[in-house]
């Protein structure tokens, strides 16, 4: 295969590469590119045995024919470069929200609808972190029961926004009092803004979460109301997720439909993000059931991975599988 990383050099850029090697995909891989701005131009990054240098995104590089080219540069860069990559015929997984609710653009959860991807080409978009997890977490149960309102909190790790959010949070513990990225100071405090605030009162990453889950389970009327807030925590976004059905179920079923959910994890024990920083499932704990048809749990997952770079590598497998690439 001929594959291209375009923001090699970001937090989930070089998840994507150390994936490469974890899912042994480096092997299968006989050209490999990787792209940045023109500031990381020239860094050598080891994947596998080999080194590979830095090149400057441009156009005609994106002309060329890949296998695929995965995107994790951000939305303007995206827009741009993705876009040009699939006109020439390349399939594009794209980590940015530009695609995400484009008609024609695929949104992928490869355990929930990886099937769309058959005999697919083109550019494939990759869902928020925030709401993978949540998804991942509930499809079973939405399948069985349906689910028809979801009020949800996320507690969102500083990772999520990317080197800039992690740096700061690190800055700051050590004593540093600049506030550069965030709205307020995030050591020793809860911000609960992620994103623009819409006039609708909701945050962008919260309406996110909305248009996405509508998307992926393809139903418009299922109703979702987030909290999205950002925590002291550099890995690992935590969610409390309280839920109404249609159907309904004993707590036993139910712990029974999330542990047949695959890459998902049933835990009687509480879980927390520092015990899912680096592991590829969601967590499921504090399950409860207070009355009839109504739920609560807490859910969490490694942010860079399960809720970015693992699922884009997922989407990579599942389609490559169903196009026999
Ligand atoms: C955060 N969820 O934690 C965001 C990061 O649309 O892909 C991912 C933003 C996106 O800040």
């Amino acid at each position: 295969m001929k594959v291209a990383v375009v923001g090699a050099t970001g937090e989930v850029g070089r998840m994507f590469l150390r994936l490469f090697e974890e899912y042994n995909l480096i092997n299968e891989i006989q050209e490999l590119r990787l792209f940045a701005s023109e500031r990381s131009k020239g860094q050598k990054i080891k994947v596998g045995s080999k080194h590979y240098i830095v090149e400057k995104l441009e156009e005609e590089k994106m002309k060329e024919k890949y296998d695929y080219i995965l995107f994790s540069a951000g939305g303007s860069v995206s827009e741009k470069f993705a876009s040009i990559a699939e006109k020439a015929g390349n399939v594009v997984i794209d980590n940015s929200s530009f695609f995400r609710m484009k008609e024609n653009i695929p949104l992928v959860v490869p355990e929930i609808n990886g099937d769309i991807l058959k005999g697919y080409k083109g550019i494939i978009a990759n869902p928020n972190c925030s709401t993978i997890q949540m998804v991942l977490a509930l499809n079973n149960i939405y399948r069985s029961l349906i689910i028809k309102e979801i009020v949800v909190s996320t507690y969102q790790a500083v990772s999520g926004a990317g080197n800039k959010g992690l740096m700061e949070l690190i800055n700051q513990q050590q004593g540093n009092t600049e506030i550069k990225h965030f709205p307020k100071m995030i050591n020793n405090n809860v911000i609960p803004i992620i994103g623009d605030i819409l006039e609708s009162g909701f945050t962008k990453e919260e309406e996110k979460m909305i248009e996405e889950t509508k998307k992926i389970f393809d139903d418009k009327k299922i109703k979702i109301y987030p909290t999205t807030v950002r925590v002291p925590v550099l890995y690992g976004h935590s969610e409390s997720i309280f839920f109404r059905t249609e159907k309904d179920a004993s707590v036993n079923e139910l712990i029974e439909l999330i542990e047949k959910t695959p890459n998902v994890k049933y835990s009687e024990e509480y879980i927390s993000p520092i015990e899912v920083a680096g592991t590829d499932y969601t967590y499921v704990s504090r399950l409860r059931k207070p009355e009839e048809k109504t739920f609560l749990m807490w859910v969490i997952a490694d942010n860079i991975r399960v809720g970015a770079a693992t699922n884009a590598i997922r989407i990579l497998l599942k389609h490559k599988e169903l196009n026999s690439i």
